[in-house]
């Protein structure tokens, strides 16, 4: 929508606003540039420098000329104070469509003052039905084609990596189980936002509007929080600005090289980055996950967390748009209640972050090791199985030399997933093993223990073995425009761009802790469970040998991450398939499937928890679950400042006082397809 812009982003103020009622005129950007620096963070990114203001809303008003209209635009009462939250009233989201949905005049101005950031996003496979007028057979084929990257799933203003959860409503041609293609829980609105004043207004006209507020930033959450009918997005993929500070001193005491990131850069990126500046900073192993986004905020594991910890252990200082449309500074000292909980409490839950500053670790030379066998590489079954518990009698050893390996497990193939029930072609592949700080004869002699079980039950596996002087990353995406392979990274060796976009898959996952690991009787129940969930159910498994506290670093004691992730050794996650074609019944079926299932996992660690980033949407007592005895506290904070319900995303802190209500044949909140009401 942008081209009704009168003023350029860069004016400080609204100015020369004429009646904002006569359809002639266009306002400016509602904004102003601060040039103080927020104390004990770095300075702003240019994009966090333009700001919403009380001063800047006077203006707003004085060009409105209507006291109802710029209300709309209002800041919220102050946080937590007690007249705020006695003052508020839970009620429904509003819809496109109901008498309090906002005119198109007002979505006009919202516009004008956001200098033309707004989109109306159509679902992306529009394209491949005619009665959408994106309707384009060259386009629809070539998104087809490219609907299960990462990159171009994460480009789009609305899509989400799983789209189960927005109702699969509109899915590309060869994907799709029926021939209509509708917004479902696509959002009805996105801010494409480039600066904090953007945020602050997206913020203030969603709360005073009583919209469904959405934040999407790369779409990757495994329920698809990014998600909700009817809703105002704000799209955090363009603030991708990034800086380095060889020596930073942060509030917490902390002194050292820092990286600071915008909520937009993603893994990829952020690696390059480091490696350019010759650092290392803590990420996940999808290339395109949003690195400073939901995955730091709810904990984040790491390749490196065996060495150092959580990802959310690494943040020095935040840039937060609380709910009231404020802007702060978040560190260990300022506004810390709110660094708390940004540390682990998950994304969408009090407030939408612009930017964090991260510590960074010296380049560090790395090995990984990648093999697969399956079940004709082993002389039997029992064999096969046996090699598993080789692997799970190894896990402890190899957690505590500061390494990690994530691997999967199931039949018929050797890709994530595609298990059925009755397929007796079992798989194992390691798909990366990285050993931090090690070379490869180092490594050699960590997994020799394990290598001469697998001799033993003559199982035939290669090692592939990669070692480099830092972890960090070109990208397999680049391998398509590489030729210089000269330069071997380990990331772009050991990390094979994973696949997204699918909405025929449902997970649940558990943290196993050390004593899990410790006790045999333990250990075979483990193996059990693996070889059940393959064998017998037609599950497959997609685990980690991992842990949250890092060799090197003391984890911090004043974050919410889960407590669990501290003491495990192990992140399993398991999951269902069913196919494209599938009926509401069966997803129904296999949905509920995996998660009773899982109780064979929540037996065997009844006192741990499980990871909320990949975690289970109907998981059991899911707020102990994810959040742990960090739980209360966080209740109370989102509370606190969010006393109007205004950030929501199921299985966030506080979902559990709403419902979706969801249109499709599903029970409520299974999906984000539906109404947004108190519960
Ligand atoms: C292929 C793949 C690989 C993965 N690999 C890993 C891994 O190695 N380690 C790991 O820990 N996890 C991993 N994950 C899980 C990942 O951490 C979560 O999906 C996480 O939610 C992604 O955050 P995002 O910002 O990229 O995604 P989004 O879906 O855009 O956001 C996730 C949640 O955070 C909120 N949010 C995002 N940005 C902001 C913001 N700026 N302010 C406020 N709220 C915000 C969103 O509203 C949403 O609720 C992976 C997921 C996938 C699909
Ligand atoms: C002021 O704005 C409100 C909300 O957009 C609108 O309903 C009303 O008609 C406006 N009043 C005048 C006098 O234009
Ligand atoms: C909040 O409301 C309750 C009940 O109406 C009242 O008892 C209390 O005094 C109020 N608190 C404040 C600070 O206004
Ligand atoms: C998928 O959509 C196409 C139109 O893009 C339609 O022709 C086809 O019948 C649909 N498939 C199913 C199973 O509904
Ligand atoms: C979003 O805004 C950025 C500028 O920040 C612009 O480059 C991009 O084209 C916009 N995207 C869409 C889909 O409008
Ligand atoms: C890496 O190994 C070197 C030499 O063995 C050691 O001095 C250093 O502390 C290690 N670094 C980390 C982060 O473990
Ligand atoms: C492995 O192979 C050797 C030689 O082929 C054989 O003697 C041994 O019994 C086999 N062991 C297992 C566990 O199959
Ligand atoms: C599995 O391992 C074999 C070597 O043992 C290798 O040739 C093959 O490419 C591997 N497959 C995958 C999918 O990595
Ligand atoms: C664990 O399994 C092994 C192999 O099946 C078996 O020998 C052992 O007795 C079991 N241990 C316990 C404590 O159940
Ligand atoms: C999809 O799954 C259904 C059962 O849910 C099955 O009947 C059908 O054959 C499957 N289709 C394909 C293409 O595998
Ligand atoms: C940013 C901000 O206004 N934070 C305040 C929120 O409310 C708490 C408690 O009332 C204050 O301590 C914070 O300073």
């Amino acid at each position: 929508m942008r081209g009704s812009l009168s003023l350029g982003l860069a004016t400080s103020v609204v100015a020369s606003i004429a009646s904002a009622q006569s359809a002639a005129v266009s306002l400016g950007p509602a904004a102003t540039t601060v040039t103080t620096s927020p104390s004990a963070a770095p300075p702003y990114f240019s994009g966090e420098a333009v700001q919403l203001t009380d001063e800047v809303l006077v203006k707003v008003a004085a060009a409105l000329k209507n006291e109802t209209l710029s209300r709309v635009f209002a800041f919220g009462a102050t946080n937590g104070t007690s007249a705020a939250v006695n003052g508020s009233r839970h009620s429904c989201k509003v819809l496109p469509g109901d008498a309090a949905w906002p005119a198109g005049s007002t979505w006009s101005i919202f516009d004008q003052l956001l200098g033309g950031s707004l989109i109306k996003p159509a679902p992306l496979a529009a394209y491949c039905y005619p009665d959408w007028p994106q309707y384009d057979a060259d386009k629809c084929s070539d998104i087809t084609t490219d609907w299960f990257d990462g990159y171009f799933q994460s480009s789009d203003p609305a899509s989400i990596m799983l789209p189960l959860y927005e109702g699969r409503t509109c899915m590309p041609t060869g994907y799709n189980w029926t021939t209509t293609c509708t917004q479902g829980a696509y959002p009805a609105y996105v801010v494409n936002a480039s600066t904090a004043a953007e945020v602050q207004l997206a913020v203030n006209f969603a709360r005073n509007q009583n919209l469904r507020l959405v934040v999407k930033n790369t779409g990757h959450d495994f329920n698809g929080k990014a998600s909700g009918k009817g809703a105002l997005s704000i799209w955090t993929h363009n603030l991708k600005d990034k800086a380095f500070y060889p020596s930073f001193e942060a509030d917490n005491g902390y002194s050292g090289p820092a990286v600071k990131l915008g909520t937009g850069v993603q893994a990829y990126e952020a690696y390059e980055f480091a490696k350019e500046s010759s650092v290392t900073v803590i990420g996940g192993e999808g290339a395109t996950v949003g690195v400073a986004g939901g995955y730091t905020f709810g904990g984040g594991h790491s390749p490196l967390s065996s060495l150092y910890g959580m990802a959310a252990d690494q943040v020095l200082a935040l840039e937060v748009v609380l709910p009231d449309g404020r802007f702060i500074t978040a560190t260990s000292k300022q506004n810390s209640d709110v660094f708390w909980m940004l540390r682990g409490g998950g994304g969408s839950t009090i407030g939408v972050v612009t930017s964090l500053t991260v510590r960074a670790y010296p380049k560090l030379p790395t090995t990984t090791v990648t093999f697969n066998y399956t079940i004709s590489d082993a002389p039997s079954v029992n064999a096969f199985w046996a090699s598993i518990g080789a692997y799970l009698d190894n896990f402890e050893r190899l957690v505590d030399a500061g390494s990690y390996g994530y691997y999967y497990l199931g039949a018929s193939s050797l890709e994530f997933g595609t298990s059925y029930a009755g397929d007796t072609d079992y798989y194992f592949r390691m798909e990366s093993l990285v050993a931090p700080n090690m070379t490869i004869a180092e490594t050699k002699t960590l997994l020799q223990p394990w290598y001469d079980a697998l001799d033993a039950l003559n199982i035939s596996y290669t090692p592939w073995y990669n070692h480099a002087d830092n972890l960090h990353v070109l990208h397999t995406h680049y391998r398509k425009v590489l030729t210089d392979w000269s330069s071997h990274d380990v990331w772009e060796v050991a990390f094979p761009l994973e696949s997204v976009g699918s909405d025929v898959v449902k997970t649940a996952s558990r943290l196993l802790p050390r004593s899990v690991f410790e006790a045999e009787e333990l250990r075979n129940q483990t193996l059990l469970a693996h070889k059940d969930a393959i064998e017998k159910q037609g599950l497959f498994i997609a685990g980690f040998h991992i842990t949250g506290t890092g060799l090197a670093i003391e984890p911090p004691t004043d974050n919410a991450v889960l407590p669990a992730w501290r003491d495990a050794l192990a992140h399993v996650i398991v999951g269902s398939e069913w196919n494209f074609t599938s009926s509401w019944d069966t997803v129904y079926d296999w949905t509920l499937f995996v998660t009773e299932w899982m109780d064979v996992m929540r037996g065997i660690a009844p006192d741990s928890g499980a990871y909320m980033s990949e975690g289970d949407l109907l998981e059991p007592n899911l707020q102990e679950a994810f959040y742990g005895s960090n739980y209360p506290r966080l209740y109370e904070l989102k509370q606190q400042y969010d006393p109007t319900g205004l950030f929501f995303a199921l299985t966030a802190v506080g979902a559990e006082g709403w419902e979706v209500q969801t249109t499709d044949p599903l029970p409520y909140s299974w999906n984000n397809n539906g109404r947004l009401c108190p519960k």
